[in-house]
């Protein structure tokens, strides 16, 4: 499952309803999900829109590829111009998450309990940034520039990872005296709610404890809970997020003027 996320009025709706409408023209009973409401104010989305989108099969992995004879054949939904085959993948349309939406801000934490059993994530970002963080429009001056209070869409990136991971900080910090006491075992069971098989999460420990044995010099850290301090519990679920939910950005409102000088700033930015 695909599940979308983005604050408040980005695009998430008119992209998955821009996604599943195929499903919706084929009037299929068991693929038409229903389609989704859009509005420029936040929270539209509240439970969230379940949907199939297309997906083409992964590169290599399809016989026919660059097949160029009758592209319909031996496919149920059809095959991209590369001769691949379009498999259907569940997409999750979730509501806005708004700052500190891990406090529960904005009904937030059923909104990120909504993409618990995501396998990758689309950010939609608005790239024109003409909205605040919790999606009210405040528009471009007459030179071009940002209205008062428009955020960025590096900085919309930056804060909603940062949701994420408070997310996930604040549930384990519930449970920390617990978790302290039992050691690792108890730490891994608290990251396998989160929807991935117990492999991952040893990998992601082991990589960080080798990190902190190399940079810190401190072995076997994932045994030596009791020395934890949030740094190094942030990081780990940096390490995790990052492995757990690999994410995709879209970077939206393209057609807006003030998107083309805030697209450049994110390629300079990301590597
Ligand atoms: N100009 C422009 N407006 C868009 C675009 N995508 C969505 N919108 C508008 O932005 C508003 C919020 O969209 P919606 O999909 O409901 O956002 P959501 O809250 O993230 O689900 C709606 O009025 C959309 O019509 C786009 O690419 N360009
Ligand atoms: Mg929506």
């Amino acid at each position: 499952m695909i599940g979308l996320v983005g604050k408040p009025s980005a695009g998430k709706s008119t992209f998955f309803n821009a996604a599943t409408a195929f499903a919706r023209q084929r009037d299929d009973s068991e693929t038409v999900l229903g389609g989704a409401t859009m509005a420029p104010h936040p929270f539209t989305t509240i439970d969230p829109n379940n949907g199939f989108c297309l997906l083409p099969a992964p590169q290599d992995s399809c016989p026919e590829e660059d097949y160029e004879g009758d592209l319909t054949f031996g496919s149920t939904h059809g095959r991209n111009n590369h001769g691949r085959r379009l498999i259907p993948m569940l997409l999750r349309d979730v509501a806005g998450l708004v700052p500190n939406a891990y406090q529960g801000r904005g009904r937030g934490n059923k909104f990120l309990h909504d993409l618990t059993g995501a396998d990758v994530l689309v950010h939609v970002l608005d790239a024109s940034g003409t909205a605040d963080s919790e999606g009210n429009t405040v528009g471009v001056e007459a030179d071009g520039t940002p209205g008062a209070g428009a955020s960025h869409p590096l900085h919309d990136l930056a804060w909603i990872r940062n949701e994420l991971i408070e997310w996930l900080y604040t549930n384990i910090m519930f449970k920390w005296d617990t978790i302290q006491r039992k050691g690792r075992s108890k730490l891994s069971l608290m990251f396998s709610g989160y929807g991935q098989t117990e492999a991952v999460t040893r990998t992601v420990f082991d990589e960080v404890e080798r990190f902190l044995e190399e940079a810190e010099h401190r072995e076997r850290a994932l045994d030596r809970l009791e020395q934890w301090d949030a740094g190094d519990l942030h990081r780990l679920i940096s390490a995790f997020l990052g492995v757990r939910f690999p994410m995709a950005l879209a970077l939206n409102k393209y057609d807006l003027t003030s998107a083309k000088r805030n697209v450049e700033d994110i390629l300079n930015a990301l590597p």
